[in-house]
């Protein structure tokens, strides 16, 4: 079977196109034997695989076994009922977004980043915020008119609220890669009502969070701005920067954005004379990275 261009019902493909064949792997809490093997079979059925054969089953310690399992599954995927989050904002080059700060803000724009819980995993933050990046692409760090301040690792929430106010950000970047017992969610919900708690209605910075496990759906719900999930590149995460914080009235203002504190309120905010003649005063000098672009 071959696919059929402009086809909006899809199948899975395994040796040939619209077999149904998937892979999936688990681990089940039993060590590694015939009847685990079975147990894993079982599985595979109760969820839709028929064939199903177990291609992989390795021991980790003597209670627990990781499995693949490979089988055909009978469900149909129509493409045209997929919903996703769209990118709502136009890809800027580096030199587009300075210009765009550059004319719209008159003064850096100040992002403050951090790995908020117990969260330790910093490599996906400063991928984004650090000047060598990601994906070939340079992070913000490298953006004239961008003032990084990156917290690191760990940072209690009280403890990045409160350095918020103190660089005057317009942006706080937040990396939650630890997903286990849905830390990420918690830990989400609980720095975006900090923030609400801390700032008066409207003047809550942009709130971005950012990690591989994150549904970029849920933005409205954990009370932030903006989601990013896997594969972000710095440069979209700029670009969506100036578009919320510098943008044209008519895009920082829309009315999916109106619901939420701060959005137009904070687009006018910040551009407004009380912030322009704080430029300088964001980040102390060891944090700042300033390049050309
Ligand atoms: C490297 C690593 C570590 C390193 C971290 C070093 C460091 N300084 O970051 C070390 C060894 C310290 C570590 C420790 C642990 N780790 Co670890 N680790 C990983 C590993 C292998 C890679 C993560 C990584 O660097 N990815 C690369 C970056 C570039 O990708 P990313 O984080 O997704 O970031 C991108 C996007 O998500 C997005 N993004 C991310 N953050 C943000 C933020 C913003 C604002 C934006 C816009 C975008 C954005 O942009 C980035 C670029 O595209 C993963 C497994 C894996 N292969 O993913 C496990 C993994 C994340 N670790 C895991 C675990 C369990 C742990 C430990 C708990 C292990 C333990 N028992 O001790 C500890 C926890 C430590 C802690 N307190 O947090 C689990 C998490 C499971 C879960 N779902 O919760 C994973 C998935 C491994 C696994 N399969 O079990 N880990």
């Amino acid at each position: 079977m071959t696919p059929t261009p402009g086809a909006t019902v899809v199948r899975p493909y395994g040796d040939t196109t619209g077999d149904g064949m998937v892979q999936l792997s688990f681990t089940l809490p039993v060590g590694l034997d015939k009847r685990a093997e079975g147990a894993a079979l079982q599985l595979a059925h109760k969820m839709g695989l028929d064939p199903a054969m177990v291609v992989h089953a390795k021991p980790i310690g003597d209670t627990f076994t990781f499995f693949v399992v490979y089988g055909r599954v009978h469900h149909l995927v129509d493409l045209s009922q997929v919903e996703v989050v769209e990118r709502e904002f136009p890809l800027l080059s580096a030199k587009e977004v300075n210009a765009v700060i550059r004319e719209r803000l008159r003064r850096p724009l100040v992002v403050l980043g951090a790995c908020i819980g117990t969260d330790a995993h910093t490599v996906g933050i400063d991928a984004i915020l650090n000047i060598k990046g990601f994906a070939g692409e340079k992070g913000l760090e490298y953006y004239k008119e961008i003032t990084v301040v990156n917290l690191g690792a760990q940072v209690p929430v009280p403890e990045l609220v409160a350095r918020a106010r103190v660089e005057n950000a317009d942006a706080v970047l937040v990396s939650q890669v630890v997903s286990q017992r849905e830390a990420h969610l918690r830990n989400t919900t609980e720095m975006s009502a900090a923030f609400r708690e801390a700032y008066p209605a409207g003047h809550v910075p942009l709130l971005v969070v950012g990690g591989p496990r994150f549904d970029e759906s849920m933005a409205a719900e954990l009370g932030v701005d903006r989601i990013f999930g896997r594969g972000t590149t710095p440069r979209e995460v700029a670009s969506y920067l100036v578009h919320a914080l510098a943008g044209p009235a008519g895009r920082a203002g829309s009315a999916e954005r109106a619901g939420r504190a701060g959005s137009a309120e904070r687009a006018g905010r910040a551009g407004s004379a009380e912030r322009a003649g704080r430029a300088g005063s964001a980040g102390s000098a060891e944090q700042k990275s300033r390049r050309s672009a």
